[in-house]
């Protein structure tokens, strides 16, 4: 693609230049997507998340095919739990704690088959995949890092859940200057209400923390 392209957006159209663009996708893991990871003991169903997949595997193959820098990330804690926070241990009282044994290995660990991507959005070669110990995706990570040393400045911002992971990571990126792109339909929540009024809130005020978007009109931009 050309190195300015336009994306079509709310609040408005967003200007990008192709080269210092990112597509971040967040936590599309099988603990938060897949029956009997960390999402599910928390007494959600992960179904809701479903119908954000396919959008944004169509967003991660226009991304690959046009050369676009990805990068993928994962919540989860180091084995000995050093770095999870008590204060995030000891709420939401699921059926599994944070380290438990469960269907897909210890419940958000990493290294665990629960705390890995799921198949249909698995990174490759050359794509960084950031584990997290937050819901932001620059909180403890070399994130930052990156994206500096191949000076990214605007990004994509999708995956799961749009008013936890997603909502965190957009707002501390765009403190440190980035700006930010969502495309919706990319992203879900186990509360539908959360989800839409999580993406009204980001563009709300002449785009207060960022730009909301769509699959179809992102990729129409990169083709
Ligand atoms: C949550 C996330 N919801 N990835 N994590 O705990 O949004």
């Amino acid at each position: 693609p050309m190195s300015k392209l336009t994306i079509a957006a709310e609040p408005y159209d967003m200007p990008i230049d192709f080269a210092t663009t990112a597509l971040l996708i967040i936590d599309m893991q099988r603990d938060f997507l897949e029956p009997g990871g960390f999402g599910a003991s928390l007494g959600n169903d992960v179904s809701l998340l479903h119908p954000s997949i396919a959008p944004c595997q169509r967003l991660l193959q226009a991304a690959r095919a046009a050369g676009m820098f990805v990068l993928h990330t994962r919540e989860g804690h180091r084995p000995d739990l050093s770095d999870a926070p008590p204060a995030k241990l000891e709420r939401g009282h699921p059926i599994l704690n944070i380290g438990s044994q469960g269907a897909m290995g210890r419940i958000l660990i990493c290294g665990e088959p629960g705390q890995d991507i799921i198949p249909a959005l698995y990174p490759q070669t050359g794509e960084p995949v950031i584990d997290k110990p937050g819901k932001g995706a620059f909180f403890a990570t070399d994130l930052q890092c990156i994206l500096q040393n191949r000076g990214i400045r605007s990004l994509i911002v999708c995956g799961v859940t749009t008013e936890v992971c997603v909502h965190t990571t957009v707002r501390e990126a765009n403190d440190r200057g980035y700006r930010c792109i969502v495309p919706g339909d990319c992203c879900a929540s186990y509360f539908p209400e959360f989800h839409d009024v999580a993406l009204r809130m980001i563009k709300a005020q002449g785009g207060i923390f960022g730009w909301v978007s769509d699959s179809e009109r992102i990729i129409a931009a990169l083709s």
